[in-house]
């Protein structure tokens, strides 16, 4: 096969992809994620390997990613398979895709948890349920939100549904409407609470903390943690961008789309950092609070704000929002599959995978009470999604694509989709070939090193 696939729908607005992608890539990941793994694993150095791994990593395998999407025209299975046909490789090599379809799967069932706690705290914010003077009282708050299997369950259950109803009805344009008011806003608040932290304490050791770059202190499990981070925020290898890419039209340059979704990405990552930190300094908080920090430090933060209770509102509405946005990527390789290849209708694509997330995220929702104690090897099921998708499905995925695309398929293909000049092109191969490649693969090796002591 050597022609070019024919798209079936595609972005409507000429930001369309920009939009979509970048709703999929600014998510829980940034404001929820991002804080506390930098927290955890010790400030300056995570943030500095993070930065490195999106610039040497994550932008050459996003423009990888898109150009698969964009060439084969299919879900992500589909996509690879062609691509691979193309330049007479074997069916085998949609194994690839396969992994990102399965990994976006995973990550959404663990995301939907984190969204319904968002969604929780929305509500709590609304109805006056966020009082307290202390981290001690904002951890208690935090604890009993999760002990009732029954009310997290509903929050993540809500969060399935309205996801597999907007992927039901088509994420295109539900997805650019919302992204178009959504981002603007979320920088603004941000922007406001950054000036506000400014004044008012913690600024100056959160500044520190998240820049000072001591790398030495980095351990080998903070090194993979911040590659497998770099994919997770961008969303790649978890089929969405990919599926996202099918989507893109002919004329679009996928390495600019790729820079701009980047730059959007990591900008709102740091500012939430600096949002955020000096609350938990300011707090006396321990940075390294786990997956709740935000849930705790945050709602303390905002009773100390001018206009506090009204921003923490709008604050919880922009996070879920955010969430939203990426969920509906991440499920939409799923559905694109089920409709090529079962003849389903998106709808029925839609509910009959929500059916099997749902079982999936009762699961990992209840690791935060009855199932607290289903642990293997220290780590309960939803910290399994987290680790097994973040540190090593995306990379073992990316590194696959990159390498495919640098060594294994016709050149053209690549040339044909990114349109680069001669010098960008090179050095595109440089880093899919090499760099890219390499950076993971040693980061691999120094985690088994760590993990076999
Ligand atoms: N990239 C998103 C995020 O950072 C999701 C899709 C993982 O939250």
């Amino acid at each position: 096969m050597t022609a070019r696939q024919q798209p079936k729908n595609l972005w409507i607005g000429r930001w369309g992809f920009v939009l979509a992608a970048t709703g999929s890539a600014v998510g829980l990941g940034n404001i929820w994620k991002f804080p506390y793994m930098t927290g955890e694993y010790g400030g300056g150095a995570f943030v500095l390997v993070y930065l490195a791994c999106i610039l040497c990593i994550g932008i050459p395998a996003m423009m990888t990613e898109i150009a698969f999407g964009r060439r084969g025209r299919g879900s992500p299975i589909d996509a690879v398979k062609r691509v691979a046909q193309e330049s007479g490789r074997g069916k085998i090599w949609s194994g690839f895709g396969w992994m990102s379809m399965l990994a976006g799967f995973m990550i959404l069932s663990f995301y939907v948890v984190v969204a319904g706690w968002s969604l929780a705290y929305l509500w709590k914010a609304i109805s006056g349920g966020l009082q307290g003077g202390s981290v001690d009282d904002m951890a208690a708050i935090f604890g009993a939100n999760n002990a009732n299997p029954l009310t997290l369950g509903a929050w993540s259950t809500l969060v399935t549904v309205v996801t597999m109803f907007i992927v039901g009805k088509g994420v295109q344009e539900g997805i650019e409407r919302n992204m178009r008011w959504m981002m603007p806003g979320m920088v603004l608040l941000l922007l406001v609470m950054i000036v506000y932290a400014m004044f008012s304490g913690g600024f100056g050791e959160a500044v520190t903390f998240l820049f000072s770059f001591e790398v030495g202190k980095l351990s080998s499990e903070g090194l993979l943690a911040a590659m497998g981070h770099a994919f997770f925020t961008l969303s790649l290898s978890a089929g969405a961008i990919m599926a996202y890419g099918a989507y893109l039209p002919d004329n679009k340059s996928i390495a600019r789309t790729t820079f701009t979704v980047a730059i959007c990405d990591t900008l709102i990552a740091l500012m939430a950092g600096l949002a955020i930190f000096p609350a938990i300094f300011a707090n006396g908080m321990d940075p390294a609070s786990g997956p709740g920090l935000i849930f705790m430090s945050l709602p303390l933060a905002f009773q100390q704000m001018p206009l506090g209770s009204v921003l923490q509102v709008i604050f919880f509405v922009m996070l879920s929002v955010a969430a939203l946005t990426s969920a509906v990527s991440m499920i939409e390789a799923t559905v694109a599959w089920l409709t090529e290849r079962k003849g389903m209708s998106r709808k029925a694509a839609a509910w009959s995978s929500g059916i099997v997330l749902w079982l999936l995220s009762t699961l990992a929702m209840l690791s935060f009470n009855l199932g607290a104690d289903w642990t293997f090897a220290g780590k309960n099921f939803f910290d399994w999604l987290d680790y097994l998708t973040s540190r090593w499905m995306m990379p073992l995925g990316g590194l696959g694509l990159c390498l495919m695309a640098g060594f294994l398929l016709r050149d053209e293909i690549f040339r044909d989709e990114l349109r680069l000049s001669k010098r960008q092109h090179a050095l595109w191969l440089l880093m899919v070939r090499y760099v890219s490649p390499l950076g993971i693969v040693l980061i691999f090796i120094d985690a088994l090193g760590v993990m076999s002591i």
